[in-house]
């Protein structure tokens, strides 16, 4: 067998292992040479991401066995790289996300655009664990890195008028071949009320397994609201708006009747074509039974006060 050792500036970071407990990446990464080669490079990753390996847990942590990083970085929904799960780890192989700025506008006092990574050298980066569970069916239990959406956007200083803020995936067609096709409205909107953007759960993920975002789960930097369906974690983010008025987000536009502005996890509303009473954990085998989803999948205790007396039928 021929063992290519590479020079360290070959080495991309998504090819980085840090220091770090992940049983199953160790798995992932056997060759104990190829570790040794790789933790050695521990240099290449930017002086910001130099503490990600060793990242202070958020409270919220979930203890769940996590996905492998195979699992998370391989079955993915990003239409921007293809419709099919396997397709973005492939079509965004040469995807390249930096530089990035993010433009924040609207109804706030310090608007912008603002260079990532001045933006996450002013944030508190730690480690959520969190559930992800997808309006399909299916669930993930992800190790990100990231940082609390509420701290960035306080300074930005929203003003009185901010009900909403909207997110906005990158639009450019020669780089996210997937826009060449009109299967949605591009460039991918999401949105959220103004309290459920300021509530301690939902994060701004730049990395996860201790590594850079990788570009399929939504390089540079992307959005994770673990209460609810997946779609509403957009990725790749380019533009932050804060608004009076409810913004018009992607899938609502494109299947009103099946996809609502809210979309919390809610085993008691179905989607009009299918249940949303249970899911299937992706990596345990075919035979092991479904679990139960959970209401606001598991996050009640933070989020279920934000929807009090609303008719969740109704706002779906
Ligand atoms: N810009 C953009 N963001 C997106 C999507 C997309 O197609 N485009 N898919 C969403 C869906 S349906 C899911 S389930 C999650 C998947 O995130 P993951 O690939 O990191 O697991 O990303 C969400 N964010
Ligand atoms: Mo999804």
């Amino acid at each position: 067998m021929a063992i290519i050792i590479k020079k360290q500036a070959d080495i991309k970071p998504s090819e980085i292992t840090p220091q770090s407990v992940y049983l199953d990446r160790r798995r992932f990464m056997q060759q104990s040479l190829v570790t040794g080669a790789l933790l050695a490079t521990d240099a290449l990753l930017p002086a910001w991401a130099k503490r990600w390996p060793q990242l202070p847990a958020s409270q919220f942590n979930t203890d769940e066995t996590l996905n492998s990083f195979e699992d998370i970085t391989t079955y993915n929904n990003f239409y921007e790289f293809g419709t099919s799960k396997s397709d973005p780890h492939r079509q965004a192989k040469d995807f390249d996300p930096r530089p990035w700025t993010i433009t924040v506008e609207g109804e706030c006092d310090k608007p912008g655009t603002f260079d990532l990574e001045d933006i996450i050298k002013q944030a508190s980066v730690q480690e959520y664990i969190y559930r992800l569970r997808c309006v399909e069916g299916w669930s993930m239990v992800i190790p990100w890195v990231g940082f609390s959406l509420a701290d960035m956007l306080k300074r930005f200083s929203p003003n009185s008028r901010a009900k909403y803020v909207e997110f906005t995936t990158l639009l450019d067609k020669s780089r996210m071949p997937g826009q060449k096709r009109r299967v949605l409205r591009w460039p991918y909107v999401e949105g959220l009320r103004i309290d459920e953007a300021m509530n301690a759960l939902p994060i701004m993920a730049v990395g996860l397994y201790g590594e850079l975002l990788p570009n399929q789960n939504g390089a540079p930097i992307r959005l994770v609201v673990p209460w609810k369906y997946g779609f509403k974690s957009i990725k790749s983010i380019v533009k932050i708006r804060f608004m009076e008025t409810q913004p018009a987000t992607t899938w609502n536009l494109s299947a009103p009747k099946e996809y609502g502005f809210y979309s919390n996890v809610n085993p008691n509303v179905d989607h009009p074509r299918w249940s949303q009473k249970k899911e299937r954990r992706i990596g345990e085998a075919f035979w092991k039974p479904k679990h139960a989803t959970k209401i606001y999948n598991g996050y009640g205790e933070q989020v279920a006060h934000l929807y009090a007396g609303m008719n969740l039928k109704k706002y779906f």
